[in-house]
């Protein structure tokens, strides 16, 4: 198609505004030829259209809570296990651990509330009870934890002093509480114990403020008694205190398990389940989480957990993941629909170790070098078709940085297009695409497209779901001045809240 520098076109579509009202020609912005570029811009819909006359689509059920959508939009959290393992050189403590082992020399959570706000994490989540038992807290329920050790003459509150660090940052905050206990002596016993599980929990919702997701693991040790957790009332008693908290479990109800602990989402990855199939704990359902469902009645979005190290511990002989090896999870995490938790142990100073602070802040680097230059700003967007050719619904929308407007085709037009021209040839090698799934997950299967030589467009990527997020990471990159993005699958209209594009640097 010919070049057509964007700054241009508002003007080029007034003209041929001036020219239809001229001719008495109806006006039409909705077109099926995208490569028509000034007839589908948005500056004609604005001036055709009563665009609030068109009603917007309908929303796709089931769709998100208004604490769901805020979680999912952070993208990226940090877990934080500490505690006695931390000094033990184990992942899984027995629960009769001396609780004087517990001494951090050097307890600094203001440097992790530092460190992850400065590279890029939202909300911070801690143990505040791992299998072990041992409470990061004075728990009036337990003689097993910071009270009974020397730390601070046991006047020590690890939980207190990580959610005041973590808000002296504008951080969110997050506490796990693991069900499996093994070193209280009320497990087995089921009213006994869920009722001692609910105290400490009480305890947590209510003595430490604001709280924004709070974590149940499903993890139970082959030793364990057989015991039912009655979630249902953990989870109401959360409800209580901390209406604004996301509940994760491996079926949620809020954030589910995405079934693995590499951090990695399944290539196609639903926001919906129905949840009354998951089994937390279960066997056998690793897959099912790791993709969700299709039409799925319930929205429980996946949280990809993983760690920078091995273990979820620190351990004296193990090392940070490479860069290479963040950058992929959060390709096949955030960049697949899920949100990352990634795991930063304390050492046993009570402190991150200077190794792990520098891998974060490489990795921070290597993000913004990606993502800090979006080659599609400045581009012109055209389309298929809009709907009823409204200036909202229209392609210039996927460009505007706000993921409460977005694109929309009309309704039943098969595969529907998006097409972004550059003001030049650009290389790029990420396509970034984002759904407006405040009103529901909607498309399944796409692909991206540059002009092919000679005519024509060339596929460089297909792919399926998109949901929040979708990074496209083309083979190699590809250098053209124009990038279409064909809906070819979708549960109901397509609609695209965002396209931006990409160049992972060449190294050096
Ligand atoms: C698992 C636990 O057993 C691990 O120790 C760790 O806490 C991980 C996040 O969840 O189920």
């Amino acid at each position: 198609m010919p070049h057509v520098p964007p700054a241009r076109l508002p003007l080029l579509g007034a003209v041929l505004l001036a020219v239809l009202i001229a001719i008495g020609a109806p006006p039409t912005a909705a077109q099926t030829d995208d490569s028509v570029a000034v007839q589908t811009d948005d500056s004609v819909a604005v001036q055709t259209d009563d665009s609030a006359a068109v009603a917007p689509p309908e929303p796709v059920l089931p769709v998100p809570t208004a604490r769901q959508l805020e979680w999912q939009r952070d993208e990226m959290n940090m877990f934080l296990h500490f505690g006695v393992n931390t000094f033990t050189d184990r992942e899984w403590g027995t629960g009769d651990e001396d609780p004087a082992v517990f001494h951090p020399t050097q307890f600094t959570p203001h440097q992790w509330a530092r460190v992850a706000k400065e590279t890029g994490f939202q909300t911070l989540i801690l143990t505040a009870k791992h299998h072990d038992g041992f409470a990061l807290w004075p728990s009036r329920y337990t003689d097993h934890s910071v009270e009974q050790s020397p730390w601070r003459n046991g006047q020590g509150d690890v939980v207190g002093a990580f959610v005041e660090a973590a808000r002296d940052h504008g951080r969110k905050v997050g506490l796990y509480l693991s069900p499996w206990d093994r070193h209280e002596p009320s497990y087995g016993t089921e009213a006994a114990y869920n009722q001692f599980y609910l105290g400490q929990l009480q305890e947590l919702l209510t003595q430490y403020g604001p709280l924004e997701e709070v974590w149940f693991d499903g993890a139970k040790g082959e030793d364990a008694a057989d015991m039912t957790y009655h979630f249902d009332a953990f989870w109401a008693m959360v409800r209580q205190h901390q209406p604004g908290a996301v509940l994760f479990s491996d079926e949620g109800p809020d954030v589910r398990w995405i079934g693995n602990e590499h951090g990695f989402a399944g290539p196609t990855n639903w926001s919906t389940v129905d949840r009354s199939t998951i089994e937390i704990g279960g066997a056998g359902q690793g897959d099912y989480l790791n993709s969700g469902e299709r039409g799925g009645p319930d929205w429980v979005p996946g949280e990809c957990d993983t760690s920078l190290r091995p273990g979820w511990f620190w351990h004296p002989d193990e090392d940070p993941k490479s860069v290479d090896r963040l950058l992929e999870i959060y390709f096949k995490s955030v960049g697949r629909n899920c949100v990352l938790l990634l795991n930063v142990p304390p050492a046993p100073s009570g402190r991150f170790a200077p190794e792990d602070v520098r891998r974060l802040y490489a990795f921070r680097s290597a993000l913004n070098a990606i993502f800090d230059d979006d080659l599609a700003a400045g581009a012109a967007a055209t389309a298929s078709s809009v709907r009823g050719g409204a200036a909202r619904f229209g392609p210039g929308q996927v460009l505007d940085d706000d993921l409460s407007t977005y694109w929309v085709p009309e309704d039943s037009t098969g595969e529907a297009s998006l097409t972004l021209t550059l003001d030049s040839a650009r290389t790029v090698d990420v396509v970034a695409l984002q759904e407006p799934i405040q009103l529901g997950q909607r498309v399944a299967a796409y692909r991206v497209e540059v002009p092919a030589e000679g005519g024509g467009w060339r596929t460089v990527h297909e792919g399926t779901t998109i949901g929040h997020k979708r990074l496209a990471r083309l083979e190699t990159p590809v250098t053209a001045a124009q990038v279409r993005v064909v809906v070819t699958n979708a549960r109901a209209v397509p609609l695209l809240a965002e396209v931006a594009l990409y160049r992972t640097p060449p190294e050096e």
